[in-house]
């Protein structure tokens, strides 16, 4: 069964505690102050039983302006309004500043309660339906019914109740719901638990010994009990005001605003993309880099403002902005916000999130709004490669909400772009990702690869002796943090053709050592030299040759290290290995004494070659004789 949650709205005075304790039997009053004060102060919470037995949760709300703040910590995450007016005054200031906050909220189902008929005549009572009519008519609750009830005397609520079951009927089902989130909207500490948090749960369900993390910060917490309408339950579900005991955090710890979720669902950011509504008869209108108080789910923190596409926003209008915050914000691409200006304290505006991780933009760019446009619009597929082109993700990371998307739209959308060759599973091209592999635009696999080759290319000019630039050094200069990324990435691309990596280094293809002329012309009187004297040849050191030429000699295959000081010319070195190879064919063995004649060299070099022939496995040494080793030299 679908769970709800309603929540009262409406000016001050105008009846609505006393309407939920009608309807629910419960007084949302707790505190001794709003008691004393005969007035609501902090957000208040009951239920109520529908006609057909079902409970649906109330949060209920101040409608004094002063606690407006309270009430936006509220109104977010319910289904459906009781907007309440008080028959015998008629529409005031903040029935109009809470109908305007539910409209940008998008709260679209409601019920219009007229309080207090006792006290109203009814030609009066007509007048006021008027009027509330047509203040809703430019609001998502247009279309909304109205009921007129007395607290008191309990005339028109039955009809009310059953108007609202009407109404919770025609609630569309949630989409993309898959994530479960609770926006703390209160924190205590119960004796003998601890630690309680409560708000009103969405997009999924809380199971006791769940493993939860307070966002935006990062400390995690268990649950250790559910309850819900004051019931222990083992699950929460969404839809439903709910009590979460957790262990492993205490109350200092967390504060009104912070969201209840699983590790992973969000990643908090200090700026967000929006499109930002002002209210039509907004006080004031905002200019580039304004502060504004920017309220969502229970959350409530100051930001400054960057118009995308206009140098003023005024009453009535919508703009593309992008907000700053000073602390992050945990949220989901269309969550709904409301923008208040500071002081006077009023509501100016509010809209949907578009983006909840965005680069900083610059203004006035038209690829950015065309971006936010794309997003907004909300093809699954374009959205998920917006994402795929500001960073490779995890395709865990993707399934658990990174791009906003449903875990069975990303399947989808992946599938489709993969096999559009529009992205690509790095370390696997063309393969269907696992849920560690990562995923990248093929846009930005392109770019990454420019900016690698780049990288190499000056590398290369700058160092023409050395074979690479070192692995680490490269990942550094990337940027990339994630030793796994990096090595599926390097992987892709050497996959493509367009790197070499030989584990300690990268280069690039067509990279070839060159050396200068000056030192090649001492490179090749050296090698002419060496080439004299095959099996005497003169030590590199002897000859005067610079370690760095030596070891451009060795990378280019110009020269054979045998030993320390000990260098052959390539073909000197071959014609040894099938020389000592056929002698111990011929005659079963060779010792260091008949080497040393046969090619008419030194001890010196028969003991190095000798020793390398061993360690290359072409020979292996018995007492003071060599014999066949395991190791053939390659036919040539
Ligand atoms: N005659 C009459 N009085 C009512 C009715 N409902 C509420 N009242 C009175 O109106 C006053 C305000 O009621 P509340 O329920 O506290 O109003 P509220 O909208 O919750 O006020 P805030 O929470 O401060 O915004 C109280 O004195 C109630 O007794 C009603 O149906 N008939
Ligand atoms: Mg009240």
């Amino acid at each position: 069964m679908r769970q709800f949650v309603i929540g009262t709205a409406g000016h001050v005075d105008h009846g609505k505690s006393t309407l939920v304790k009608a309807l629910t039997g419960i007084d949302p009053d707790r505190l001794a102050e709003e008691k004393a004060r005969a007035m609501t102060i902090d957000l208040g919470f009951a239920w109520l039983t529908l006609p057909s037995g079902q409970s649906v949760s109330v949060v209920d709300v101040p409608g004094h302006e002063r606690f407006i703040k309270n009430m936006l910590a509220g109104v977010g995450g319910i289904d459906a309004a009781l907007l309440v007016v008080a028959a015998d005054e008629g529409p005031m200031p903040q029935t109009a500043e809470h109908l305007a906050i539910l409209d940008l909220l998008g709260v679209d189902r409601g019920v219009i309660v007229l309080t207090k008929v006792d006290a109203a005549e009814e030609d009066w009572l007509d007048l006021v339906r008027e009027e509330v009519r047509e203040l809703v008519s430019t609001t998502t609750l247009a279309d909304a019914p109205i009921v007129a009830v007395s607290a008191l005397t309990g005339e028109g609520i039955p009809m009310l109740l059953e108007t609202l079951e009407d109404v919770l009927a025609s609630v569309p089902g949630r989409s993309g719901g898959s994530v479960p989130r609770l926006p703390v909207d209160r924190v205590f500490s119960v004796a003998g638990f601890g630690t309680v948090v409560t708000g009103t749960l969405s997009g999924g369900e809380i199971t006791t010994g769940d493993e939860l993390r307070l966002y935006p910060g990062d400390r995690r917490a268990r649950v250790r009990g559910l309850q819900s309408h004051q019931e222990k339950v083992a699950r929460a579900l969404p839809g439903r005001r709910t009590a979460v005991n957790l262990s492993g955090i205490t109350t200092e710890e967390i504060k009104r605003g912070d969201v209840l979720g699983p590790p992973g669902i969000m990643n908090p950011s200090q700026r967000l993309d929006a499109r930002l509504r002002l209210l039509p008869d907004a006080p004031v209108p905002l200019k580039q880099n304004d502060e504004i108080d920017f309220f969502t789910g229970a959350a409530e923190l100051p930001a400054r403002i960057t118009l995308l596409d206009r140098e003023r926003l005024n009453p009535g209008e919508s703009a593309w902005v992008q907000f700053r915050f000073r602390a992050p914000l945990a949220v989901l691409r269309n969550d709904r916000f409301i923008v208040r200006r500071p002081s006077p304290s009023e509501t100016l505006g509010g809209g949907e999130i578009i983006d909840p991780n965005p680069p900083r933009h610059r203004r006035f760019r038209p690829e950015t709004i065309a971006a936010l446009e794309t997003l907004a619009a909300g093809a699954p597929d374009e959205i998920l490669l917006q994402t795929l082109e500001q960073r490779p993700v995890e395709t865990k990371e993707l399934m658990a909400g990174a791009a906003g998307l449903s875990a069975a739209q990303v399947v989808e959308a992946l599938a489709q772009l993969i096999a559009e060759g529009d992205a690509v599973v790095l370390g696997r091209p063309g393969r269907r990702p696992g849920a560690t592999d990562f995923v990248v635009a093929t846009s930005l696999l392109r770019s990454l690869t420019e900016q690698i080759s780049g990288a190499l290319r000056s590398y290369h000019a700058s160092q023409p002796l050395r074979p690479g630039l070192a692995r680490e050094e490269a990942r550094r200069r990337l940027g990339i943090t994630q030793p796994r990324l990096f090595d599926d990435l390097i992987a892709t691309i050497a996959g493509n053709g367009e790197l070499i990596d030989d584990g300690a280094t990268l280069r690039l293809p067509q990279f070839r050592m060159t050396l200068d002329p000056t030192r090649r012309a001492a490179a090749d009187q050296y090698l002419a030299t060496i080439r004299a004297q095959p099996y005497t040849p003169p030590g590199p050191h002897e000859f005067g040759l610079d370690p760095e030429t030596l070891a451009a000699l060795e990378h280019l295959g110009e020269v054979t290290k045998v030993a320390d000081g000990v260098y052959f010319a390539p073909e000197a070195w071959d014609a040894l290995v099938q020389g000592t190879l056929a002698f111990i064919d011929g005659n079963g063995s060779m010792t260091l004494s008949q080497f040393r004649d046969h090619f008419g060299t030194s001890r010196k070099y028969a003991q190095a070659a000798l020793e390398f022939l061993d360690q290359l496995k072409y020979t292996r040494r018995v007492g003071d004789d060599r014999v066949r080793g395991p190791r053939r030299p390659s036919a040539s």
